[in-house]
């Protein structure tokens, strides 16, 4: 293992500690006492370890095998290599001051077949992550489900088949007792809309298949794991928080016209209430369903009730906005995509930090959720290793500290907003996109692991260090 200063070539966990960072006169927005601060990453974007004691295959190892699918050709087998080098990236983490890590189970490390026997060795690591960040106090978030499902549930159907949600809540079981002692926060699923309709629908994820009625039917199934899982949780671990990470999108219509503010209201029914009303109120949202006709999923007697559980809290995703208007770039729901006026980052989506602020109070106003943490927020771009000095990153640095206001305005105005965690702790797998895009707060230079603090790590650690923007 290398040691924590060959880890960083630009500061160590010694030297970043004893960065004098002062309150600048422009800190004004100061956050709640116990706020908590933290970072997210996901399991199959920085484990790497694909093939280490005996996990089973995953969709996204099957996925990335297909040519096409990954814009450089790569995968997750490597990634950040935070399977066997986790222990630095938590000391990295407690340098910056962070207070929670959120962090995803690969599924088929607990289960290699998706159901049946054990992996003990799978259930070990995610044991030794969580003690190591208790030994350097931050609380650990586990999202049970960001996307890795195992191929061998994949061949019968994947989450198209509802027994999976049996086998969902089955393995949460599994993994919330062995945890459960020392982890008091659960999410549920990772954005599943996501998995849904850019899984099954648009066939730009895994397992890459194309069908509008299945992508419906897959989401359905989904909040329905969400409500078995919660369960399950419970269950095993009585003072369990649990809660859900949905992505939320601040929907703007394209114009002022009847046509676009209706295309606005659908676009926020598929994105958001088709998630969140069943969630909090126990429903589908009834024009989505009219407008779904023949399409609208099969739900079986007594699942909305099992969907409706006592959220402990609601996790919100945030990135961009939508700017929506009535057309055929998605034919399903007539809706039409249009390019904002601000900045965009490199993954083409607006900086809008203002849709932060209306999402959180929205969500505070039409669903009443106990408390809300942003589980993902943050930026990628184009961010270049130059020589020795710090990757400089201001566009970040901007971003995250426009949001923070954003969501500092929210908490003033009434929003139970309880911590931030910033997509992403470092660079890695994007997905679709591979390796091109960087989100990270700190670098990672692939060929050799080494992790360099870009400069909205400083900043981020700054804004922990006084918790004001
Ligand atoms: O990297 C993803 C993450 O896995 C889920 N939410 C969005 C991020 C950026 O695309």
């Amino acid at each position: 293992m290398q040691s924590v200063s060959a880890l960083f070539q630009i500061y160590t966990f010694a030297e970043m500690s004893a960065l004098s960072l002062e309150l600048q006169p422009n800190m004004t927005r100061t956050f709640p006492d116990q706020f908590l601060w933290g970072s997210a990453t996901a399991a199959y974007q920085v484990e790497g370890a694909v093939n280490t004691d005996g996990r089973g295959l995953s969709i996204w190892d099957q996925f990335c095998r297909t040519p096409g699918k990954i814009e450089d050709g790569s995968s997750g087998d490597l990634a950040c290599d935070h399977y066997h080098r986790y222990r630095d990236d938590i000391s990295l983490m407690a340098g910056l001051g962070m207070r929670a890590y959120r962090f995803s189970v690969c599924w088929a490390r607990i289960l290699p077949n998706g159901v049946g026997k054990v992996n003990g060795a799978g259930l070990d690591f995610y044991d030794r992550l969580v003690d190591t960040l208790l030994q350097h106090r931050i609380q650990p978030f586990v999202t049970l489900y960001h996307w890795d499902m195992p191929q061998a549930l994949q061949d019968k159907g994947g989450w198209a088949n509802r027994d999976l949600v049996s086998a969902y809540a089955d393995y949460a079981a599994v993994v919330a007792a062995r945890l459960g002692d020392r982890v008091k926060n659960w999410i549920t699923l990772n954005e599943p809309w996501v998995s849904a309709f850019m899984g099954y629908f648009m066939g730009v994820h895994a397992p890459g298949l194309t069908d509008w009625r299945t992508g419906l039917q897959v989401s359905h199934h989904l909040n329905l794991a969400h409500g078995r899982g919660s369960q399950a949780i419970r269950a095993a671990s009585a003072d369990a928080k649990v809660g859900i990470a949905l992505n939320l999108s601040w929907t703007d219509p394209a114009s002022d016209s009847e046509a676009d503010r209706a295309a606005a209201w659908r676009h926020d029914g598929y994105v958001n209430r088709w998630f969140l009303d069943p969630l909090f109120k126990g429903s589908y949202p009834v024009d989505m369903i009219e407008w779904l006709g023949p399409d609208a999923p099969t739900i079986a007697p007594g699942d909305l009730s099992i969907i409706q559980q006592p959220n402990d809290f609601l996790g919100i995703n945030y990135y961009t906005r939508s700017i929506i208007g009535e057309g055929d770039d998605f034919p399903q729901m007539k809706l039409r995509w249009v390019y904002g006026p601000n900045d965009h980052t490199d993954m083409g989506w607006e900086v809008y930090p203002d849709g932060l602020y209306h999402t959180l109070m929205r969500v505070t106003q039409d669903y009443q959720p106990a408390a809300i943490y942003i589980t993902e927020n943050g930026a990628a771009f184009p961010d270049k290793l130059n020589g020795t000095e710090e990757v400089h990153d201001e566009k970040r640095v901007n971003y995250l500290r426009a949001h923070f206001e954003s969501a500092q305005r929210a908490i003033e105005d009434g929003a139970p907003l309880k911590g931030y965690f910033v997509w992403s702790l470092m660079d890695n797998f994007e997905w679709s996109y591979g390796y091109t895009k960087r989100f990270g707060l700190v670098y990672v230079d692939y060929p050799t692991q080494k992790r360099v603090l870009k400069t909205s790590a400083r900043f981020y650690q700054n804004v922990i260090r006084h918790n004001a923007v």
